[in-house]
């Protein structure tokens, strides 16, 4: 897959790029990643990426000229349909069924803001889908655009392990992961559950399901809410919630 990165500080992309399973997969040429930063698309000697926003106010906009310069470079290096991704708060939700999207294609472009972000003609131009990573603002698109890279590559053919690549994700189910331990048996005066000691893979599986549904009603009710539970989720958290009623009053 090949993703490009229109931002002025391609440095960011780049150091993020290097440890880890994505380093790599890029290393591997799993994934391919560049960039193109519109301050080499500025005429001007202070080579000006922003400018004040009509109508008045603080904070600075991207102007146009730069911005679609380095967009059409960047969207000229990738295969022919490649979405055009802007990241901003204002987008639709990034979830795994966008990532696992994005992760079939040939080629995906993503835009980092700064500043205020994008004039919203050059939205209208050279945009297909604006993508938020979440309800908080950052001081620029990078580490959003990183997220989605992380998040898109691990799920290309050959980025993880195969031991790891054909175990069920957390949110394939719909639901929080639950809880994992290792050795010792007793941390801190804190012990492994019996269940997970014994070998009994139909018991650690209900387990696991169990605490899976009952830390995403607590923690995520929109989760339970939106995708209704998958199949034998309910007994167990009505089974859950039987229990901590019985913890109240006993
Ligand atoms: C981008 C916030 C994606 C959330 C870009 C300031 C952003 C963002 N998701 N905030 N620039």
């Amino acid at each position: 897959m090949h993703i490009e990165v229109v931002t002025l500080f391609p440095e960011m992309i780049h150091a993020a790029l290097k440890p880890g399973v994505l380093g790599r997969a890029v290393e591997r040429g799993l994934v391919r990643v560049g960039c193109e930063d519109p301050r080499g698309h500025t005429q001007d000697v202070h080579r000006t990426v922003d400018d004040r926003p009509y109508g008045g106010g603080p904070g600075m906009v991207l102007k146009p000229e730069p911005m679609t310069a380095a967009i059409d470079a960047a969207v000229a290096r990738l295969p022919a349909g490649s979405p055009r991704v802007y990241l901003s708060a204002q987008g639709v939700p990034f979830t795994q069924a966008l990532a696992k999207e994005f992760s079939t294609l040939p080629g995906l472009l993503l835009v980092a803001g700064r500043y205020e972000g994008l004039d919203e003609r050059v939205i209208e131009s050279r945009i297909d889908r604006e993508v938020s990573i979440g309800d908080y603002v950052l001081s620029g698109g990078e580490f959003a655009a990183l997220v989605v890279i992380d998040a898109v590559a691990r799920l290309i053919p050959g980025v993880l392990g195969d031991d790891r690549s054909a175990v069920e994700e957390s949110f394939d189910s719909g639901l929080l992961d639950w809880p994992h331990y290792t050795r010792p048996v007793e941390f801190e005066g804190r012990k492994v559950p019996d269940v997970l000691q014994g070998g009994h893979h139909a018991d650690i599986q209900r387990w696991r399901l169990k605490q899976a549904v009952a830390r995403t009603w607590l923690r995520r009710p929109d989760l339970v809410a939106k995708g209704g539970l998958p199949a034998g989720a309910a007994e167990l958290l009505e089974e859950f919630l039987a229990e901590r009623e019985g913890e109240e009053h006993g």
